[in-house]
C-alpha cells in the first residue's frame, strides 16, 4: 500500500495532548489505522526558520514540521487564509479584508512549501491536502513536477459562483482547485457549488461519473461527509459518566469555538426568547456555553468575544437570581471525556451555525447520549451535518422565536420519541463514522482516474 502523506496548516502536537480542532480530532482517527506522515505547520521559534521539514518518527505515524517566519505567517494565516477566505467562504463578504501582501503571502507560502515537501516525498506517496489554507499546493507542486496522486479535501463551505467571485484573485483559486486529482466536499451544497464555478469559469464539463473535465483533464469530485471514531466517543463518554454524579451537570449544552459562523448571539436571543416565552422554566434550566477563543488578533473575532460577554451577561441581569445563573459562559478547551460526559447529561445541545461545512459538535452530542434516555440534538438546518442529520429538530438560527419554541419542544418531548430520533442518528452515524471517511476518500483518490462513484450522504 502506498504511503499517506497528509498536509495541512497545522500539525498534531506530537504528545497527542490538547488537539481540539475538528481537522486534527478527525485525521488523527484516520492516520492512527493507517499509519503515515502528517506534515503540518508548527508555531514560529525564529525570524530565520529553517527551510526544511523537521521530521519526527512516532509509533503511529510520523509527523514533519514546518516553520514560517512571524510576519508571513501572519499574512497567510489570520490574513489571507482567515480575513479573505473564510469569510468569503462562509458567505460574510462584509467581513473581508482584502490586501494585496495577504495574497501574496498565501501564495509565497504555498510556494515555499511546496518545495519543502518536494523534497521529503518518494515517487508513489498518495498525498492527501486539507483544507482552506492550502488550495494552491497541488499547483505549485505540478510546478516543481511532483506528479504523485493529489486529493484535497475542503472542510469549509464552499460558496456560490456569485459570493465566490468577490474574490478578487477567483479565478486563481479556480485554477489551483483544477490542480488536484480530486476534491472531496462536506456537502452536496458545496459539490454543486464547485461543479457551477468549474463550468462557469474554467469551461469545465461534467462527465456521466461525475467527474469533470477540464482541457482534457479529468477531476474527480465527490461528497464525502466527515465524521468522528463514533463508537469510541461513544464508550468514553459511559465510562467517563460512571465517575460523574448522574444528576443532570446542566440542561443546555453549546461547543463551540468562538467564531462568528457559529451563530452565538444568534443562539443566545434564541434562549433569552425562550426564557421570556415560558417563565416557568427560569430556575429550572440552564445554558453551559464553551466556546475557546480562536484567531484572537483578528478584529471580528475580538467583536464576537464582546458581544458574547456583554449578552451573557445581560441575560444574567434579566433573569438570574440569587441561586440561579441562566448563562454559563467558559473561555476554555476541555480534554474530551470531560466534553463527552457534559454531553451525556445534557438534556439539549444546541448547534446553530450561520453557515458550517459539518459540524463535529452535533456528531459528538450524539455519540455520547445515554441510549436509555438520551438529550435531544438542535441542528441548524445551515450546518453541513443537517444534510444528513434529519432526526434532530432542524431550527433556523434567526429566528429567536423559532428557536424558543424548538426549547421547549426539546424539553415536552417524551423519552419514546426522544429514543426513536436518537437511534435512527446514532445508527446513521455509526455506519459512516471517520474512518469511513477517509477509507472512501482514499479509495477514490487512489483509483485509476475515470472509474465512477461520486459518493453522497443517504
Ligand atoms: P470547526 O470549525 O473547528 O471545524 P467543528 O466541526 O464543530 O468545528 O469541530 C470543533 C471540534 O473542536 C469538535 O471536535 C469539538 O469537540 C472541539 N471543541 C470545540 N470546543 C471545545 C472545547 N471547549 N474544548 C475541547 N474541544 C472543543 C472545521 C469546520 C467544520 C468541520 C470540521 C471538520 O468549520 O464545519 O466539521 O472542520 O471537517
Amino acid at each position: 500500500m502506498p504511503r499517506l502523506v497528509i498536509i495541512s496548516n497545522r500539525a498534531p502536537s506530537l504528545d497527542g495532548a490538547g488537539d481540539s480542532g475538528g481537522l486534527v480530532v478527525a485525521l488523527k482517527d484516520a492516520l492512527k489505522s493507517r499509519g503515515g506522515l502528517w506534515i503540518g505547520g508548527a508555531p514560529a521559534t525564529s525570524e530565520n526558520p529553517s527551510p526544511t521539514i523537521l521530521m519526527h518518527e512516532r509509533p503511529d505515524f510520523d509527523i514533519g514540521l514546518f516553520e514560517l517566519e512571524p510576519q508571513l505567517q501572519h499574512d497567510y494565516y489570520l490574513g489571507y487564509s482567515n480575513s479573505v477566505l473564510w469569510p468569503a467562504f462562509h458567505g460574510r463578504l462584509d467581513l473581508i479584508d482584502v490586501r494585496e501582501h495577504y495574497t501574496s503571502a498565501y501564495k509565497e507560502v504555498a510556494r515555499r512549501l511546496a518545495e519543502m515537501v518536494a523534497k521529503v516525498i518518494a515517487d508513489d506517496d498518495i498525498l492527501w491536502i486539507h483544507d482552506y489554507q492550502l488550495i494552491p499546493l497541488a499547483f505549485e507542486l505540478k510546478k516543481l513536477g511532483v506528479s504523485n496522486k493529489m486529493g484535497f479535501f475542503l472542510h469549509i463551505p464552499l460558496p456560490d459562483l456569485q459570493t465566490f467571485k468577490a474574490i478578487p484573485n477567483w479565478m486563481e483559486l479556480s485554477e489551483w482547485f483544477a490542480a488536484f486529482d480530486m476534491v472531496g466536499f462536506q456537502t452536496r451544497r458545496d459539490l454543486a457549488h464547485m461543479i457551477d464555478i468549474f463550468r462557469q469559469t474554467m469551461r469545465g464539463e461534467l462527465r456521466f461519473n461525475g467527474n469533470i473535465d477540464i482541457n482534457g483533464r479529468e477531476i474527480s469530485l465527490g461528497c464525502y461527509p466527515i465524521s468522528i471514531d463514533v463508537k469510541g466517543f461513544a464508550e468514553m463518554a459511559a465510562e467517563k459518566a460512571q465517575t460523574v454524579d448522574p444528576a443532570r451537570l446542566t440542561r443546555l449544552i453549546g461547543v463551540d469555538r468562538l467564531d462568528y459562523s457559529k451563530g452565538l448571539p444568534q443562539r443566545l436571543a434564541g434562549y433569552e426568547q425562550f426564557l421570556a416565552d415560558y417563565p416557568d422554566y427560569c430556575g429550572k434550566v440552564s445554558l453551559l456555553q464553551i466556546a475557546p477563543p480562536t484567531r484572537d488578533n483578528v478584529e471580528a473575532y475580538q467583536d464576537i468575544r464582546e458581544e458574547m460577554e456583554a449578552t451573557s451577561g445581560r441575560i444574567n441581569g434579566r433573569f438570574g437570581t440569587i441561586d440561579w445563573v441562566p448563562v454559563q459562559y467558559m473561555h476554555r478547551a476541555l480534554p474530551r471525556d470531560e466534553l463527552a460526559v457534559l454531553y451525556r447529561y445534557s438534556y439539549i445541545c444546541l448547534v446553530t451555525p450561520l453557515f458550517d461545512g459539518m459540524n463535529l459538535v452535533a456528531k459528538e452530542f450524539v455519540a455520547a447520549q445515554d441510549p436509555e434516555d438520551p438529550g435531544v440534538l438542535l441542528l441548524s438546518q445551515f450546518a453541513g451535518a443537517a444534510e444528513e442529520m434529519k432526526e434532530a429538530v432542524i431550527i433556523n438560527p434567526h429566528d429567536p422565536h423559532g428557536l424558543s419554541r424548538a426549547i421547549k419542544q426539546a424539553l415536552d418531548m417524551s423519552l419514546e420519541e426522544r429514543k426513536e430520533r436518537h437511534n435512527a442518528l446514532y445508527e446513521r452515524l455509526a455506519a459512516n463514522d471517520v474512518s469511513k471517511w477517509s477509507a472512501e476518500f482514499l479509495r477514490r483518490l487512489e483509483k485509476p482516474a475515470g472509474i465512477p462513484g461520486a459518493r453522497h450522504p443517504s
